[in-house]
């Protein structure tokens, strides 16, 4: 069973990590989605990253805020893409969190998005387009989005230009 994973390192990663889970439902991509920490609970992460592949995780994606180790570390201990997501989690506005996932050493790459939400929703969109790469009916879905983004820029248009 091929699917995509989601790990958070806190609870209080959730409501905006919901947001990808959201995406990926709404193109009926197969998820889980997990809490664990590369500070807190390292034996969980290691371990379960090693179970998830073996049940047929095709990407990882990992989210953390402040000192944030945990796409790195998902990214040590597999060789499926990882995408990291920088929480804003403390008083640095997840500037500390988007470094710290972004700056790996060469050869251990972690995907980095946006901070916070935006970065919850394009995680999912880059998993997918991952994916889509050698699913062909999830390419048609996500270039049938791109249209209906396109169209939705036009009609915002048109509703405020009548304003004027
Ligand atoms: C990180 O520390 C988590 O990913 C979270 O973004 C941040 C704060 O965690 P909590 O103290 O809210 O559990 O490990």
């Amino acid at each position: 069973m091929k699917f995509v994973s989601i790990i958070i390192g806190s609870k209080s990663d959730y409501d905006v990590m919901r947001e990808c889970a959201k995406i990926l439902e709404k193109f009926s991509v197969m998820h889980e989605i997990i809490i664990s920490s590369a500070h807190r609970s390292p034996d969980r992460t290691h371990k379960y990253v090693q179970e998830a592949q073996k049940k047929g995780a095709q990407v990882f994606i990992a989210a953390a805020g402040m000192a944030a180790h945990l796409a790195g570390v998902v990214a040590s201990l597999t060789t499926k893409p990882v995408i990291g997501v920088p929480m804003s989690a403390s008083a640095l506005s997840g500037m500390d969190a988007l470094l710290s996932t972004v700056q790996m050493p060469g050869g251990m790459p972690v995907a980095t998005v946006a901070i916070g939400k935006a970065g919850a929703i394009n995680s999912a969109y880059l998993a997918m387009q991952i994916l889509a790469l050698e699913d062909r009916e999830l390419a048609v879905k996500l270039q049938e989005d791109r249209v209906l983004k396109a169209k939705k820029v036009e009609t915002d248009s048109v509703s405020i230009e009548l304003l004027v």
